[in-house]
């Protein structure tokens, strides 16, 4: 839910990064994290286990500067995408004003793929959020793998992007992919808000 302070004339988002396990949903956080300008950044936080996983959720505060008369501020978020941790996503993932879902390319990753995105829209229903109408982008994360073991973006368009909206190519790990994705899910959250539809 995107608070909006007309007297102090300030935006705030939450954009959430969901998706299955080891997808990369971090990882472009982190990329972010180490690309951003230090005035234009908050800490990020990542409460993660010995191993890497994310074990309850990361939070990037970012700056992005003043837009329409507004200071414009986003905070994302990641989910931890283990199955296990289904009731911290759900509220992870509560007052989302967008929503990047990163897919793993992998061939091997596709039903967990296909599995989080039905997640994702049940766990939307459970917010009673319509999700036909939440700013959604989709990047298919590790397209630097060997071609052998990853899907075509095509392949991959075919089984995870029912409503067609923006997806990107991406390599999280160097960077392509990262602020091109970011950028259209800002794009669809702020106009939204402009349209009205902010809530
Ligand atoms: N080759 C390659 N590896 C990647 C890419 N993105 C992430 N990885 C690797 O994949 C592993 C998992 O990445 P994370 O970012 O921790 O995945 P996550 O989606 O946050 O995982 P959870 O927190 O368990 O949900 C790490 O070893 C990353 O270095 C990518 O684009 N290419
Ligand atoms: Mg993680």
């Amino acid at each position: 839910m995107s608070l909006v302070n007309y007297a102090a004339r300030e935006i705030t988002c939450k954009i959430v990064y969901y998706g299955p396990g080891r997808s990369g949903k971090t990882t472009n956080l982190h990329y972010i994290y180490g690309q951003v300008p230090g005035d234009r950044k908050g800490q990020m936080v990542s409460l993660a286990t010995q191993t890497d996983r994310t074990l309850f959720f990361d939070f990037l505060p970012l700056d992005l500067g003043i837009i329409s008369g507004f200071t414009t501020r986003f905070q994302l978020y990641t989910v931890p995408g283990q199955v296990y941790y289904q009731t911290t996503r759900r509220l992870v993932l509560q007052g989302a004003d967008g929503v990047v879902f990163v897919a793993d390319s992998q061939a091997r990753q596709l039903d967990e793929n296909v599995e989080s995105m039905q997640d994702l829209h049940a766990n939307l229903a459970e917010h009673g959020v319509d999700a036909r109408t939440v700013p959604l982008v989709i990047q298919y994360n590790k397209q630097d793998l060997p071609a052998d073991l990853i899907l075509t973006v095509p392949e991959l368009e075919e089984q995870l992007n029912f409503r067609g909206v923006p997806s990107f190519a991406a390599d999280a790990l160097h960077g392509p992919g990262v602020f091109e994705t970011l950028r259209a899910v800002s794009e669809q959250v702020l106009r939204k808000l402009s349209t009205g539809g902010g809530g």
